[in-house]
């Protein structure tokens, strides 16, 4: 959009495209630049594939690279050593026409270039000497310092209604008071929290606007019932095995349905306290302890109207309504969380927690979502869906590179432990990688590209 309202042409080939079409297209348009952008881990992976082509394929054309999950020191480490054309990382939106202006000017290329491949040099060199870090606990160790209450004196929840529950049309009204209006902000990229960020002295008059703007899409959208939102949550009998979590069939407690994956925290702590893993949080076998999973799916409907607005070159509306749908799939989470502490588990019949309190986590347990630092390899998400049949259920797909479609949802796992807790898995060594692989049966390869910005050594 933005460099659309600056005068460049941008072909917009939308998401999940093969790298192969992205540069059959741009030889055929004859392009003078290509941008890509990843939201997720596995997009890192796609983007250094990408740049190998472009060299494979004797382009020489600039790639820029942006989004949520990319950085300077992926961009300098992982993707700009395959491409002996520029390779440079745009910050935000709001820089890409400086860039792109730089890079096509034949004066301002040279200069522009010579400070970005100085920038990556430093941080290349920087990781070179990473060695100085603290070195990582060998992951006997790490284990050995694991979480490791007094199960004999624990009663696990047991829930009031096990297995998979469907909600098949989460009704809006219920959802709006669920709603983290502080992300939204952040959307459009102003910082503050909400609601101090009406009044914020710098962003407040942008923010008091946009706000009203989106009050007003919000009163349409729920009148007209411009969304569907569908939710499915599911708790098994489970137990603790070693960094994994067995889980069992509610009706056959012998019957085992999956196992779930975990990762150790590997660094040297200088105190007492646990290197965790999310495993930790359920006891071990004969304690009767269970986990939960659920997915959300908030963008039923939205696709087509999205199309509207954009045919209507209502670009504002078009990504107001897609950041509305984000902020209902996770106030969907929210909501189905509660619903399950309080109902389907049933651990906490009688919380009372207003919007805020939830927002702080004020509550019993956690829902650690797979991308996020306890839980960062996304591939988990395929157990999560199979247990959960989220396909069939709430018809939200996974792509082969495990980012979820429709975009607006949200899935993850439930822990009930009183002392669980999020937390960062952080650097991860050879040795836990390799465990990792043999676990979950595939190549150490493959488990290095899924860890890919985990990993403590280069894999090369
Ligand atoms: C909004 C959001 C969501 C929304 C919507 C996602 C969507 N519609 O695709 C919801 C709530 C649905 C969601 C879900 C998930 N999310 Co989310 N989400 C975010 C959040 C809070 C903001 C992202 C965003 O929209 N930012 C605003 C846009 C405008 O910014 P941006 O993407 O960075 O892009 C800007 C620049 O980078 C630049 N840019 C972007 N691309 C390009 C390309 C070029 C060429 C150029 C020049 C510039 C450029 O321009 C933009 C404007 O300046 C981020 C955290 C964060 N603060 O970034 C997490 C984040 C992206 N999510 C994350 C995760 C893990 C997930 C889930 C996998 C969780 C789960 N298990 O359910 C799912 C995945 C959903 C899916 N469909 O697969 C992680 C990803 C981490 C990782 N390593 O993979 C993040 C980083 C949070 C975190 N701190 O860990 N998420």
């Amino acid at each position: 959009m933005v460099l659309g309202c600056n005068n460049f042409e941008v072909i917009d080939l939308g998401v999940m495209v093969p790298a192969q079409t992205i540069l059959d297209r741009a030889r055929e348009e004859k392009v003078d630049l290509i941008g890509l952008s990843g939201l997720i881990t596995p997009s890192l992976e796609e983007m250094s594939h990408v740049a190998k082509e472009m060299k494979r394929q004797g382009f020489s054309i600039p790639l820029l690279i942006g989004g949520a999950t990319t950085s300077r020191a992926h961009t300098a480490l992982k993707i700009d050593p395959h491409y002996d054309a520029p390779v440079v990382w745009v910050k935000d939106a709001s820089r890409a026409v400086g860039v792109a202006q730089s890079l096509l000017s034949k004066d301002l290329r040279g200069p522009f270039m010579a400070t970005i491949e100085a920038d990556y040099a430093e941080v290349r060199r920087r990781h070179a000497s990473r060695g100085d870090a603290k070195p990582l606990l060998p992951l006997e160790r790490a284990r050995a310092k694991r979480f490791m209450p007094d199960w004999s004196h624990y009663a696990p929840p047991q829930p009031r209604v096990p297995g998979v529950t469907v909600f098949e049309d989460v009704p809006l009204t219920t959802l709006r008071d669920f709603i983290d209006w502080t992300p939204f902000f952040q959307t459009w990229e102003l910082a503050g929290r909400f609601p101090a960020i009406l009044d914020d002295p710098v962003v407040g008059a942008q923010a008091r606007e946009l706000w009203r703007d989106a009050q007003a899409m919000l009163e349409r959208l729920l009148k007209e019932h411009w969304l569907g939102v569908r939710a499915v949550a599911g708790l098994w009998p489970a137990a603790q095995e070693g960094d994994d979590i067995a889980v069992f069939d509610p009706a056959q407690p012998k019957h085992r349905l999956a196992t779930l994956h975990t990762l150790r925290q590997q660094v040297d702590k200088p105190d007492a306290r646990p290197n965790l893993a999310l495993a930790d949080f359920i006891a071990p076998a004969g304690h009767q302890d269970w986990v939960g999973a659920f997915a959300v799916n908030a963008g039923l409907g939205l696709e087509p109207r999205v199309a509207r607005f954009e045919a209507a070159n209502d670009d504002y509306a078009a990504i107001l309504l897609k950041a509305l749908a984000d902020r209902f799939a996770e106030a969907a989470a929210e909501w189905l969380h509660r619903e399950v502490r309080m109902r389907l588990w049933g651990y906490a019949p009688d919380e009372a927690l207003d919007n805020e309190a939830l927002i702080r986590e004020d509550y019993r347990g956690i829902r650690p979502a797979p991308g996020y630092p306890a839980c960062p390899e996304h591939s988990e998400k395929r157990t999560i869906f199979d247990l959960l049949g989220a396909e069939a259920a709430i018809g939200l797909s996974l792509t082969e590179n495990f980012a979820m479609h429709p975009a607006s949802s949200v899935s993850g796992l439930y822990f009930s432990h009183p002392d669980s807790q999020y937390f960062v898995v952080g650097r991860l060594s050879r040795e836990q990688v390799a465990d990792y692989a043999r676990r979950k049966g595939v190549p150490l390869a493959q488990a290095e590209r899924w860890l890919a910005t985990n990993l403590d050594y280069d894999p090369d």
